[in-house]
């Protein structure tokens, strides 16, 4: 940040909000919002939803309730929550309070590839959307200002949005490093393991830290990292395994990813691809935006696989079942689901893979694989 106005510490935010009779949250984590949602979830005033939408609608929730209810997201996930703001907030006069992280801001750093776009477009679709927005100051004063302004319109029933550039938020204090307990297999060993076990599946990763560990530990032309679209690897590679029956297709997903479009698995099901084999690694977290609980902790995504019409559906708690696990997955026709649990890794993720190609170039050598 070019200002010289210390980082707003998430404490006096959420003073100044409960100051203003804003006390209730719902959202989906941004890593810029990692001091935060810590915060409000110690005393149960965050709700964490599968995507930004379902945010959006439980905020209108608790504002038709009586207090103003607020949204935090990033701005990625804006695409996600149009819907309701159009055709619910927008009609029903019903005034939500969003805080809208900024990634790829034309006016901050260099972001990655998947978020320039949506960070150019972000202030003009707010004002396309007649969504009154500031940016958010860490400035004391200016955020007092600004908060009353915006409440004024969320209490005269308008969303309004503060977008919150990088370094605003203050971040959070470093984790005390704990010694290891969990018995579970990390990100990393899990993915290096399915890495070793490939031979000619075309993989769809999910965004976050599954694609840089399989792009550190296992880089290959058929594998299609795909960062941002979280929550669609399934669905493209549905796409892929119907347009392939003679390839198998896998993709990779995480709990959190996966939970935010989970009707992709009722299509899977409906669709029955013999070919499909859908991965989730399950963390109970979302650990690429700084290790918050998933909107799902509890589901058991097996489960729901084999409901909706999976042919088999699985779990696996340690590396040594991971191999015959997977032979027997492959020795059957699919669709199927594999829960791999694991836990948060203590270290540093690798670089993305669009730290050394891009985009298109992930697109290209993967059509040309695909395409053999
Ligand atoms: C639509 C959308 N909302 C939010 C984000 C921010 N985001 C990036 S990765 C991530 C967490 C992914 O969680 P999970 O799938 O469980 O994988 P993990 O990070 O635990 O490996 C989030 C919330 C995003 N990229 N896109």
């Amino acid at each position: 940040m070019t200002n010289a106005t210390p980082a707003l510490p998430a404490d006096l935010l959420d003073r100044a909000l409960r100051d203003r009779g804003v006390d209730r949250f719902a959202g989906v984590p941004c890593s810029y919002f990692a001091a935060l949602i810590p915060l409000l979830q110690q005393d149960g005033r965050y709700v964490a939803c599968a995507n930004e939408g379902a945010a959006f609608a439980t905020a209108c929730g608790f504002s038709l309730a009586g207090a103003p209810g607020a949204v935090l997201l990033q701005n990625s996930g804006l695409g996600n929550l149009v819907n309701p703001l159009t055709s619910l907030s927008a009609p029903y006069d019903i005034g939500v309070l969003m805080f809208v992280s900024h990634r790829g801001d034309p006016d901050g750093p260099s972001d990655e590839p998947q978020h320039r776009l949506m960070g150019a477009a972000t202030v003009p679709l707010l004002d396309a959307l007649r969504v009154p927005n500031w940016q958010l100051s860490p400035n004391l004063d200016e955020l007092g200002t600004t908060l009353d302004a915006a409440l004024d319109a969320v209490r005269s029933g308008r969303t309004a949005a503060l977008v919150v550039p990088r370094g605003v938020m203050a971040k959070p204090a470093p984790a005390e490093q704990l010694p290891e307990t969990s018995q579970r297999p990390g990100t990393e060993d899990v993915v290096a393991a399915l890495g070793a076990l490939l031979r000619d599946e075309l993989v769809v990763s999910t965004t976050g830290f599954t694609s840089r560990w399989l792009f550190a530990g296992a880089d290959r032309p058929g594998n299609f990292y795909m960062q941002g679209s979280m929550g669609h690897a399934l669905s493209l590679g549905l796409g892929l395994a119907l347009s392939r029956t003679d390839r198998r297709v896998f993709v990779l997903d995480g709990d959190g990813a996966c939970l935010m479009h989970m009707g992709a698995l009722g299509t899977v099901g409906a669709q029955h691809p013999g070919n499909l084999v859908h991965v989730v690694l399950d963390n109970q977290q979302y650990e690429s935006t700084g290790g918050q609980p998933t909107a799902g902790a509890r589901t058991r995504f097996e489960d729901v696989a084999r409901a909706s019409g999976y042919r088999w559906g699985g779990r696996v708690t340690s590396l040594s079942d991971l191999k015959p696990v997977l032979e027997h997955v492959g020795s059957q026709p699919g669709p199927a689901l594999l829960v791999i649990e694991t836990t948060a890794g203590a270290g540093a993720a690798p670089p993305r893979a669009t730290a050394s190609l891009d985009p298109d170039a992930i697109r290209a050598r993967f059509m040309t694989e695909a395409a053999g």
